[in-house]
């Protein structure tokens, strides 16, 4: 922090005697020195060597925001350290994790499986299954209170299996996934931002016949696609709204009144060629006081659970709905902090369309036309797929095709297209390689504070030691603090981080070290315990074999370094064994594990939480159960024998 403030003063006192400063080995020239407004440019090397250390941190040293990122089709959330952009921890959410147990104790698995549609279940069944083993998550965002993060949950979508999912920031632990019926491939997700994060906005990406029970393929005219609003606290779909073309990215404004989808298959097209057929495709608009009101007059039809509303062009009179066009197979939406400009990369088109949301009231009470609220368009470069604010007014837009960051200002911008001469572009830089996301500290909030950019770049090449075909992503910290952006780190990552954001360490005061011995996550388990007269909050080594149905049997027993409190325990070839793990341990980081050998179980059990799993006792004979995670001097010998009596004995 002082560090920070040392270079702000730095800065300000090379500002003051900018007359001497030399301008040089970077290309800009006296353009940037304009576009400045008189202000000194620091030269990159420069900059580089006077100040670039600060995003080193030392041994012990706390980084000032956390990153949530997520992994794309490794179906995990993972947190980084900004700006150190060391990785933390990973959150185990869509995947089957082999650490923490996640996709396999009873409490994971009921996350898993609670809300999952009838039609998937007995797929999965069909295929041996409980659960999808594979999640893509391209999109993490926090929970808002009036435009700003508010520490309480991150929500994340599955692409890959029409999902979305909860992490409760106190535990980080996620505690509900939504399978979202009627729509497919859920992909741009966004929490409301004002008042709060009520809705949780779902685009579906794949169009597919609303009743898809495979009566055709062929009758394109049948297929919708859907945008769900979520309902944040009951994690259920609060209504479900069709639309012309497909949803991509999606974002929320800073009045509480509208929701924006960009549509890059306007045209509904099934092959590439008629996806891009088009010049201009649109952004949907979602009018929330209206769909309200529509909900509440009863204007829907239900299917699967939900209410579903009609908002496709040809129900514009019902005003759920408008469509602004823009170029061309748009695919980034990113709402400003300064309340007002919605920004829409082209990507096919070297554009970023910047709408004026204060103008969408006229478009739907006083008949504007829907392309008034257009106030910029300025060409940025090739490829332009995402947008950052930095809360002064500016923008930073990834350029994919350019393998570029353009930092632009959005009142130039609009100054330009009012026919003004000036040029919106304030400087650019290289990044490896092929960027998508963008993220700025706070950037997508009111708080947006302009300190760093991370660049989620697509391509590594040949930034690191070569491991094969399969390289790692890079993504890269930018120091944005003045007008000459300055690459300072690259940070290799796993498939595939699509998105992240920064959050300052002071929103996420309410994270927990120790667990809630009353926590939710494992009510059912307490509940059963206290049947079977069980006190886990004791030292419990228990075997009990439940009384209607004698193939299930419970094994309790409590952990506390460096011992499990069975040594031993016996069961029946083919009995359904549940082994219940409560860690009496309440000291910081002090997490024990079971694993139960030649069983494929394994799961951690934090202090003071419980944890479960069930397996069937299929196989005669020792075998030993150890504690995993590394806890004591004594872990080693933190283990006991479970032993299955054969079937004939
Ligand atoms: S994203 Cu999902 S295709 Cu640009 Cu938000 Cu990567
Ligand atoms: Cu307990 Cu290792
Ligand atoms: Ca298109």
């Amino acid at each position: 922090m002082t560090e920070q403030k040392s270079q702000i003063s730095r800065r300000g006192l090379l500002g003051a005697t900018a007359g001497g400063v030399a301008i040089g080995g970077i290309g800009l020239g006296g353009t940037a020195a304009l576009l400045a407004g008189g202000g000194a440019i620091v030269p990159a090397a420069a900059q580089a060597a006077t100040e670039g250390a600060s995003w080193h941190l030392k041994p012990g040293d706390l980084d000032e925001y956390y990153g949530f990122w997520s992994s794309g089709q490794t179906g995990e959330m993972r947190i980084l350290g900004i700006p150190s952009m060391r990785e933390l921890m990973r959150v185990p959410v869509f995947n089957r994790c082999s650490a923490t147990g996640w996709g396999q104790t009873n409490e994971s698995l009921k996350v898993l499986t609670e809300t999952m549609l009838p039609q998937t279940k007995a797929f999965l069944e069909a295929n041996g299954k409980k659960v999808h083993d594979n999640g893509d998550l391209h999109h993490v965002h926090m929970s808002y209170t009036d435009g700003k993060y508010d520490g309480k949950y991150l929500f994340m979508q599955d692409k890959a299996n029409t999902r979305i999912a909860r992490v409760r920031c106190d535990v980080m632990k996620c505690d509900k996934i939504l399978e979202i019926p009627n729509a497919k491939a859920m992909h741009g997700m966004r929490p409301q931002k004002v008042p709060s994060s009520k809705y949780i906005f779902c685009n579906g990406e794949d169009e597919a016949p609303l009743v898809n029970d495979g009566k055709t393929m062929e009758d394109a005219a049948s297929y919708v696609n859907l945008f769900t609003a979520v309902d944040s606290e009951s994690m259920t779909v609060a209504w479900q709204i069709i639309v012309s073309g497909n949803l991509d990215n999606t974002d929320a404004d800073y009045d509480g009144k509208y929701a924006f989808s960009t549509s890059y298959n306007s045209e509904m097209g099934m092959t590439q060629a008629d996806m891009t057929s088009a010049e201009l495709d649109h952004v949907v608009v979602f009018n929330l006081a209206a769909i309200e009101a529509g909900i509440a007059a009863g204007d829907f039809q239900e299917l699967n659970g939900a209410k579903i509303l009609d908002g496709r062009k040809e129900n514009a009179a019902k005003k759920y709905t408008t469509y602004i066009p823009v170029p061309n197979n748009p695919h980034g939406c990113n709402m400003a902090p300064d309340k007002k400009h919605l920004c829409v990369a082209g990507k096919l088109s070297p554009t970023v369309t910047v709408i004026d949301v204060t103008k969408l009231d006229a478009v739907f009470n006083d008949g504007a036309a829907a392309d008034s609220v257009i106030v910029a368009q300025p060409e940025l470069g090739l490829g332009p797929l995402h947008t950052a604010f930095d809360g002064s007014g500016n923008a930073f837009t990834s350029l994919f095709l350019d393998s570029q960051v353009v930092k632009w200002n959005i009142e130039k911008a609009i100054a330009a297209h009012n026919g003004e001469k000036v040029d919106p572009i304030i400087s650019k830089v290289d990044v490896q390689y092929q960027p998508g996301h963008l993220k700025t500290t706070m950037g997508e909030t009111l708080e947006a504070d302009g300190k760093w950019l991370v660049c989620l770049s697509k391509f590594s090449k040949d930034r690191f030691l070569n491991v094969g075909p399969l390289k790692p992503e890079n993504d890269q910290l930018i120091d944005i603090s003045s007008d000459q952006m300055v690459v300072v780190h690259d940070g290799p990552n796993f498939a595939e981080p699509h998105d992240a954001i920064a959050v300052h360490a002071s929103k996420m005061g309410n994270i927990k070290s120790v667990w809630d011995r009353q926590d939710p996550m494992w009510a059912d388990t307490r509940k059963q315990a206290e049947a079977d007269g069980v006190n886990l909050d004791e030292w419990q080594d228990m075997v009990i074999r439940d009384k209607d149905d004698p193939k299930k049997v419970r094994v309790y027993m409590s952990s506390q370094a460096p011992n499990f409190a069975l040594e031993t325990f016996e069961v029946n070839q083919d009995d359904e064994v549940t082994v219940i793990v409560t860690n009496l341990d309440d000291i910081d980081d002090l997490t024990h594990g079971f694993t139960m050998g030649n069983h494929g179980v394994a799961m951690e059990i934090g202090p003071q939480a419980t944890a479960s799993v069930t397996f069937v006792a299929a196989k005669p004979g020792v075998y030993w159960y150890y504690c995993q995670w590394f806890c004591h001097a004594l872990h080693m010998e933190m283990r006991g024998r479970m032993f299955v009596r054969p079937k004939s004995a």
